[in-house]
């Protein structure tokens, strides 16, 4: 079975010395790994924007071709192929591949939701987990296991109401886990969850019941390693509570889990051509959310959803699914690929908040 290999993240000595926009060499300062989510498309079609996820990027989150129902065509049927270019392109250049996601309750194949509801249908997940965390293996080091299990708006005691929940039970997440771990023996299994970032009641129950199923899968030895932090920030929901956030994120450290900041972006509401100052309120909120996420030592690298405003699902139209380059300005580089303020205040969080006296491996 292929493990995945450990790549060491250079000392400091090792590292070069390039801009101090470096987000890759901030990160590596102080130990950590940096990312962003891709499609393919872009970096085989834009040289200079390859150019730059190659220079800044240990790590590569496929935003759509891992997803179950981009895969998993029809029963024993497998479309790998967009993934096998990410993925060769990830081994070409020494990349690792961050592994997004086996089950997210968005990406269900149509013909799988009532094999899932049938008799013997965890087989259908099986099959999933065990085709694409064996081919990739050897890439992916980090797997989203379970995205978005949590939601306490649902009523189904804080556990989003999906069809694994409707198919299996509560006790899905810990039998993906399992199912996961026998596919990958050394792979770090995760959970990732969004909306845990904002001291408003919704994030609050959210943060709690997070917290309940950790301890719930502990308490039962269920093989989990590190939970992925979203971190899609909004500049609609005010400002975080740092001391909240701070206690948050030690509460998840002292259950023993290491933490990935795996989407980080930010939703704008200004729109205006004001992009100083808008580019500054983008700066100020990340910079209050990652100095308090990269003062905690088990926060092993970021990740943000897309590098640049170039390519940003934040700029994609809800009807047509097109994406207008650059309206949103909630990425580190501008849709020219210049860093902005908020590539700078990423890079200076990193830089100030090291913790590390060994290098994580990627
Ligand atoms: O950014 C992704 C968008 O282009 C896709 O249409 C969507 C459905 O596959 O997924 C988006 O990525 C999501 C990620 O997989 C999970 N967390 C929220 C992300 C933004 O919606």
């Amino acid at each position: 079975m292929a493990t995945a290999g450990a790549l060491s993240v250079p000392c400091l000595a090792e590292t070069p010395i390039i801009a101090d926009t470096s987000l890759r060499a901030a990160a590596h300062a102080g130990g950590r790994i940096f990312g962003a989510a891709v499609q393919f498309e872009q970096l085989d079609n834009d040289p200079a924007f390859r150019k730059l996820v190659l220079a800044e990027c240990d790590s590569l989150t496929p935003e759509l071709v891992l997803k179950w129902a981009a895969i998993h065509l029809a029963p024993g049927r497998f479309d790998l192929g967009p993934m096998d270019r990410l993925a060769g392109f990830a081994r070409t250049h020494g990349k690792r591949i961050h592994g997004h996601t086996l089950l997210w309750h968005r990406s269900i194949p149509a013909w799988a939701g009532p094999e899932m509801a049938a008799p013997g249908g965890w087989n259908v997940l099986q099959s999933f987990f065990t085709a694409v965390m064996q081919r990739y293996g050897d890439v992916v080091r980090y797997w989203d296991v379970v995205n978005e299990p949590v939601e306490p708006m649902d009523d189904a005691d804080g556990l989003r109401r999906s069809p694994f929940l409707s198919a299996f039970g509560p006790d899905y997440v810990r039998r993906a886990l399992e199912t996961a771990r026998a596919c990958a023996p050394a792979a770090q299994l995760m959970i990732n969850e969004y909306g845990l970032e904002y001291p408003d009641a919704e994030d609050e129950a959210r943060r709690a019941r997070l917290l309940r199923l950790l301890d719930d899968l502990r308490r039962r030895d269920v093989p989990l390693d590190g939970v992925g932090i979203q971190a899609h920030l909004r500049l609609d929901r005010g400002a975080i509570d740092q001391a909240a956030l701070a206690q948050f994120f030690q509460e998840l450290a002292d259950r023993g889990l290491f933490l990935l900041i795996t989407e980080l972006d930010v939703r704008e509401v200004d729109t205006s051509r004001d992009f100083g100052r808008r580019d500054q309120r983008v700066a100020a909120a990340t910079r209050a959310f990652l100095d308090v996420a990269l003062d905690q030592p088990a926060v092993r690298g970021i990740s943000t959803w897309g590098l640049s405003d170039r390519y940003s699902w934040l700029n994609e139209d809800g009807e047509s699914g097109t994406r207008q380059p650059g309206g949103n300005r909630g990425l580190p580089y501008d849709s020219a690929l210049r860093p902005k303020p908020l590539c700078r205040a990423m890079a200076s969080s990193l830089r100030t908040k090291r913790e590390f006296k060994l290098p994580y491996s990627l």
